[in-house]
């Protein structure tokens, strides 16, 4: 498994890299998504059952962290293409580190995930390159989060509202997270799943893979 470190970009301008990383990506017909929360909100757990659940599919994650190798080992023991990128003590991908990440990977791949490094509020700051932004929540967090980190929610395409399976043992309205969430940003898909028993992560699926499609098409029209 290969283990790269990474600088931010010394460039001043992210959102020129970022436009210029999402139009390679979109000749090339691969989608990347740029998966965002809180640290042991569970973006590992998650992408692990979408790997588990989407065999047709060739997926590759690039996990950003700080430090360890522990989650980029995860994903490749499912046979899934995985690298590690160290971010040099950054909080956050910039669409550099980001093109670098994505170059370094080996191999074909159709949907390309970047696990980006765990907090809510850098993470939601840098336009990466992604096409997609998916945001993940999960009930023991709480549902205050959207007035306390509203960027991330406002940003994101899909927010993910994870480990449901544990709404018994938290006081998690989630009406009322989802009326919060809505109220930031009227167009965000929801999708309320377990990724531990498997519950709703067909629905969220099914967006990932219309999203792939329609940047196969573009790029075949
Ligand atoms: N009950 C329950 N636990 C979950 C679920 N998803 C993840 N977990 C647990 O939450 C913890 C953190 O999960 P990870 O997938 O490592 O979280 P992460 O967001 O990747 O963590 P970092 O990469 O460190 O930010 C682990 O103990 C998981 O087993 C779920 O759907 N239900
Ligand atoms: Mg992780």
């Amino acid at each position: 498994m290969k283990t790269i470190t990474l600088n931010a970009s010394v460039t001043a301008s992210n959102d020129r890299d970022a436009q210029a990383l999402r139009e390679k990506l979109n000749r090339r017909g691969v989608l990347l998504i740029n998966v965002m929360s809180a640290a042991g909100s569970g973006k590992t757990t998650f992408l692990s059952r979408v790997i588990s659940d989407l065999p047709e599919v060739s997926i590759g994650v690039m996990e950003a962290d700080i430090e360890s190798d522990v989650d980029a080992k995860r994903i490749e023991a499912l046979g899934a293409k995985a690298i590690q990128v160290h971010t040099s003590g950054m909080c956050h991908m910039d669409a550099g580190m980001t093109a670098a990440a994505v170059d370094a990977m080996e191999g074909e791949t159709q949907l390309l995930f970047l696990e980006n490094v765990g907090n809510l509020i850098c993470p939601a700051e840098y336009d990466t390159g992604a096409q997609k932004k998916l945001m993940i929540l999960s009930v023991p967090e709480g549902d205050d989060k959207p007035l306390k980190y509203p960027l991330m929610f406002r940003e994101s395409d899909a927010l993910v509202i994870t480990k449901i399976d544990a709404l018994p043992f938290f006081t998690f309205d989630m009406e009322k997270c989802i009326e919060r969430v809505k109220k930031l940003n009227p167009e965000i898909r929801i999708f309320p799943v377990s990724a531990k028993t498997g519950e709703g992560m067909e629905a969220v699926e099914a967006w990932m893979v219309e999203a792939l499609r329609e940047v196969k098409s573009s790029r075949d029209s």
